[in-house]
């Protein structure tokens, strides 16, 4: 069968279902692009100088890797001259990146975490890029930290790349997910499965166990159950994983299910989570839903949440819809 590279799958979904502006593919590719340069950036590891930190600090008070600048900077040059988008915000800046006044402006907001796990670049495990596209609101042309203030549900698209064993490019414009793998001979993605769906059922789950202190009373009640196995309430062996790298674990999920929880606990109750939501949460939660699971924060669906500013954090429970389901019932019951 022949290849169906990620332009010739974005034209063919468009001529069969009407649901991929030219704009909005023409940004999908330039964003796949980019993601095709950092994959090469990071693939160079120590060869490329590219390793350790640059000795500054983000906005979410993290020590930035010489990847997450190097990231940063080759997905805004790689967006801002294209014409389709209004303004770029990113995990790595305090504020919007506006689109300079030379370059033609489009309707569509861009946001990303340029380097989602960079701790783990050092240690040679896989990290990824998440993006998420907006429509910028009717009549704004110079978009400030608000207009990209929309719940996850207004995503018209939501995506992450994989660098890892190899470079995998995960996509939903909100028709179900598809996987693209990085044909390095060719220099481009194609097509390795359509229809991901993930399991509704799972016997493994993935949460940082060294805050099992200060977790709340629902998350300790749903981990006990699975770690009493055969012999607990669920009567079956459970199976942990934790990456802490969240791509890697959301993907391992959409290739063989599970769950993901990154919950609000004692430790983070005061930032309101671990993960952010607008660069994480959002783009993984429609990703997740499209390809069949659930994402939720343990009191309500991630992509109904209305957030309030863009570095802003939240509670994180995704993957297999009955295991989630399972974890936000525990919330609703009294203590
Ligand atoms: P970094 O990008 O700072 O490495 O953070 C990664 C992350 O946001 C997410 O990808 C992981 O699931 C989570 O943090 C890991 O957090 P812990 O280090 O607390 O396990």
């Amino acid at each position: 069968m022949k290849a169906v590279s990620l332009s010739r799958y974005l034209i063919e979904e468009q001529r069969a279902k009407g649901k991929i502006p030219a704009d909005l593919r023409l940004l999908i590719e330039v964003v796949a692009r980019a993601c095709k340069s950092i994959s090469s950036a990071i693939s160079k590891g120590a060869l490329g100088g590219v390793l350790g930190n640059v000795g500054t600090i983000n906005v979410q008070g993290e020590a930035q890797k010489k990847l997450d600048v190097l990231s940063n900077e080759i997905l805004l040059e790689a967006n801002e001259w294209g014409g389709h988008l209004a303004a770029i915000a990113s995990e790595e800046m305090d504020d919007p990146h506006p689109i300079p006044h030379r370059y033609p402006k489009g309707e569509y907001l861009l946001v990303f975490d340029p380097l989602d796990g960079s701790s783990n670049i050092d240690v040679n495990v896989a990290v990824g890029t998440i993006f998420s596209v907006l429509r910028c609101p009717e009549g704004v042309t110079e978009p400030e930290p608000e207009h990209f203030l929309q719940p996850g549900v207004r995503q018209v698209a939501a995506g992450y790349c994989i660098y890892g064993p190899s470079t995998i490019l995960v996509l939903t414009v909100g028709d179900g997910t598809v996987m693209f793998t990085l044909d390095r001979d060719l220099g481009s993605f194609v097509l390795t499965q359509d229809s991901v769906r993930i399991p509704e059922d799972t016997a493994e789950f993935a949460i940082n166990a060294s805050n099992a202190r200060h977790w709340d009373a629902p998350v300790k009640r749903y981990v006990d159950e699975c770690l009493a196995g055969k012999t607990g309430v669920r009567g079956k062996d459970f199976n942990m994983r934790w990456v802490a790298s969240m791509v890697a674990d959301v993907h391992r999920i959409l290739t063989r299910g599970g769950i993901f929880m990154y919950p609000i606990d004692a430790k983070c109750r005061d930032k309101g989570g671990r993960l952010r939501l607008m660069y994480e949460a959002n783009p993984m939660a429609l990703i997740i839903e499209q390809a069949g699971g659930a994402a939720h924060t343990g009191y309500e669906r991630i992509l109904d949440v209305q957030p309030l500013g863009l570095h802003q954090r939240i509670s994180v429970i995704l993957g297999s819809k009955h295991e989630v389901e399972r974890v936000a019932l525990y919330h609703r019951e009294p203590q």
